[in-house]
């Protein structure tokens, strides 16, 4: 068996966080990062562990939709995080801001964001976050973050794409390797944690990198179809959106989709 390139070993080398990936769990397949991540959180797993593999067998997005990665061709991980209630509503904003940041790094490549948790290169779908919970009543017990970049793969390998799709080789031309990818992200997701914890206006930065705003949408929440103009984003990530009859409404960012 070739060893991967995203060994515990590769991706321990010269990391120097706090705690995001302080301990590390690579697995050669897993049936998803984010059940193994969830599984050793209930088991006591400290905040930032991290649950990295090669291959998903069921790789999830929100919804119950699929998350499709060829063997070894993407950067699969998911971190174990034990939020307060005023910080897990924005995990989403620091999900895809550590993404978007990483994706920079390794790339070179401005990446862009698509309301709620989508993760764009030249206006196409590179990456997405997925944060999943488990709470006693309104506190979070823990939370678990997945995020799934498409490295290298040709997107025309992918079957069941709903928003145009790209990889970081496709847009550059060559391979990328995934190690110092994966290690980017966790030392922004770690980055971003801080600031978020700290009360620092994340959800700005983030904003700035919204292809969603100043657009007409449809979102669907629940049975309802919200359309109107996407205005703003609130601090937690909701999208505002003013109705045609001039009224605002705030569509929380968790279990949505976005239409246009
Ligand atoms: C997401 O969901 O975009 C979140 C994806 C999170 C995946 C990570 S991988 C590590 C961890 N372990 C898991 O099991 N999951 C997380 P959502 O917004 O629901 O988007 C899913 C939709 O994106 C699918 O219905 C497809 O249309 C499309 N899709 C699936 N695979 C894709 C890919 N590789 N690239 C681009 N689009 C894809």
């Amino acid at each position: 068996m070739t060893p991967s390139d995203l060994s515990e070993q590769a991706l321990l080398r010269g990391l120097h966080t706090q705690f995001v990936g302080r301990t590390i769990h690579y697995a050669q397949a897993l049936p998803s990062t984010q059940d193994a991540a969830r599984e050793a959180a209930h088991a006591g797993a400290l905040e930032g562990a991290v649950f990295v593999t090669d291959e998903q067998t069921a790789g999830r997005g929100r919804l119950g939709r699929r998350w499709e990665a060829p063997a070894g061709s993407s950067l699969l991980l998911s971190v174990v995080l034990r939020p307060s209630a005023e910080l897990y509503p924005k995990l989403l904003i620091v999900g895809g801001l550590a993404a978007a940041l990483a994706i920079e790094g390794s790339a070179g490549l401005r990446a862009e964001l698509k309301w709620p948790n989508d993760v764009l290169l030249r206006g196409k779908k590179v990456g997405g976050v997925l944060v999943e919970g488990e709470f006693a009543g309104a506190e979070p017990l823990f939370a678990v973050m997945g995020i799934g970049i498409n490295v290298n793969l040709d997107p025309q390998a992918l079957r069941e794409v709903l928003y145009p799709a790209t990889s970081l080789s496709h847009e550059l031309g060559a391979p990328v390797p995934r190690a110092p990818l994966a290690q980017g992200l966790m030392r922004h997701l770690e980055r971003t944690l801080l600031q978020a914890r700290a009360g620092e206006p994340v959800h700005r930065l983030w904003r700035a990198r919204l292809v969603t705003l100043d657009r007409e949408v449809e979102v669907r929440a629940g049975a309802e179809l919200i359309k109107g103009h996407a205005v703003d984003v609130d601090a937690d990530g909701g999208l505002v959106v003013r109705r045609p009859d001039g009224s605002l409404t705030i569509v929380v960012a968790g279990d949505v989709t976005l239409q246009t």
